[in-house]
């Protein structure tokens, strides 16, 4: 049974619906960031970095990091799909995309959320907030351009994880409408993420998670 210390609208979504679409034996632990459930000393000694998600494997070993949750899961389930095998033409092409995402995207929206960690002086939040928004524009119109001479997804004729974390990612963006309708390609590949299965699933379903004592 595969764990997911899991707090909705965060980077746990793409973990989620990784496991969901690869249908792993998994259940949520409510770790609520929001009530600071990353913060306590229990979470603390599974992820010392005090953020969301990790995952706890069947092993009992503790994963982080997001895009290399999903990365290994997939990898480990070949017959998905949801990664182009190492040695696969569009493997290349697959890792930068994800490292694009996790390093500079990614990134940006942790300035955007979080500006006050960026500055020793709190006056100075609003200009790496700005600077973030600039970045977010600029490096979204490169997965645009991509999509849009590539699509409907990042590689290959099917979703992988690629497309699924950069759902994720758009679902933080504010307001997510004026993402989508400045990027008409981004906005048909995440209309076809939303589609699936097992992201319906997922996005309906985060009610659904038990406390980390049960
Ligand atoms: N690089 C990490 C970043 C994780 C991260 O920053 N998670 C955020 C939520 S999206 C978090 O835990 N925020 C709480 C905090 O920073 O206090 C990953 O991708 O897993």
């Amino acid at each position: 049974m595969y764990e997911l210390y899991y707090s909705s609208g965060t980077a746990c979504l793409a973990p989620h619906i990784v496991l969901e679409t690869l249908q792993l034996p998994y259940r949520l632990v409510e770790t609520d960031i929001l009530k600071g459930m990353h913060r306590t000393k229990d979470y603390l000694a599974l992820n010392p970095a005090g953020r969301v998600p990790a995952l706890r494997l069947p092993d009992g070993g503790i994963m982080t990091e997001a895009a290399a949750i999903c990365l290994c899961l997939a990898d480990l389930h070949p017959q998905s799909k949801l990664s182009p095998a190492p040695d696969h033409p569009d493997r290349p092409e697959f890792l930068r995309w994800m490292l694009y995402l996790a390093t500079s995207i990614q990134e940006a929206y942790k300035r955007y959320f979080y500006p006050e960690r960026y500055v020793h002086d709190p006056a100075l939040k609003a200009s790496v907030n700005a600077q973030a928004i600039i970045d977010l524009k600029d490096r979204w119109a490169l997965v645009d351009s991509h999509l849009s001479k590539n699509g409907p997804y990042f590689v290959g004729g099917e979703p992988t994880i690629l497309d699924i974390f950069m759902t994720m990612l758009v679902t933080w963006h504010q307001p997510v409408d004026a993402l989508l309708s400045a990027s008409p390609a981004i906005r048909r590949c995440h209309e076809r993420v939303l589609a699936l299965s097992a992201v319906k699933t997922c996005l309906e379903g985060q009610g659904e998670i038990s406390p980390a004592s049960s």
